[in-house]
């Protein structure tokens, strides 16, 4: 699965929550391929090695739940990852549609 997601970091690997500086929204073109979330600054590129930043902003999504980001109203159609090592991620997505699709992709690797 892939399509635009927009992403703001809440929780770092340690569950504290990410410093100001860093709490900021950005936009992304995002992959679901095996247990790997890709997060990726261009769109993707079947034959395209990824960059090194591409590769520090994958996201490992076993053990990882996905559910809407009920607590959290300034936008619509964002949903909220829990990582297995304590991250905290809301990813924004495009519609109700696609954000429903990615909870249930992501919750079933
Ligand atoms: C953050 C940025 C986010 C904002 C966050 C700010 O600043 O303005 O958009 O979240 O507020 O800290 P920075 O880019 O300097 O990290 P919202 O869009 O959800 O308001 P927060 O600290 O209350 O999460």
């Amino acid at each position: 699965k892939h399509g635009i997601l927009t992403r703001k970091s809440h929780a770092d690997m340690d569950g504290k929550l990410t410093p100001r500086g860093r709490r900021g929204w950005k936009k992304f073109y995002a992959v679901l391929k095996g247990m790997i979330l890709y997060l990726q600054k261009d769109e993707y590129k079947p034959d395209k090695d990824l960059s090194e930043v591409d590769l520090k902003n994958a996201v490992r999504v076993h053990h990882t739940l996905a559910t809407r980001a009920c607590d959290y109203s300034k936008r619509q159609n964002v949903l909220k990852l829990k990582t297995s090592d304590w991250r905290v991620f809301l990813l924004q997505a495009p519609s109700e549609e696609e954000m429903i699709s990615w909870i249930f992709r992501i919750n079933l690797v």
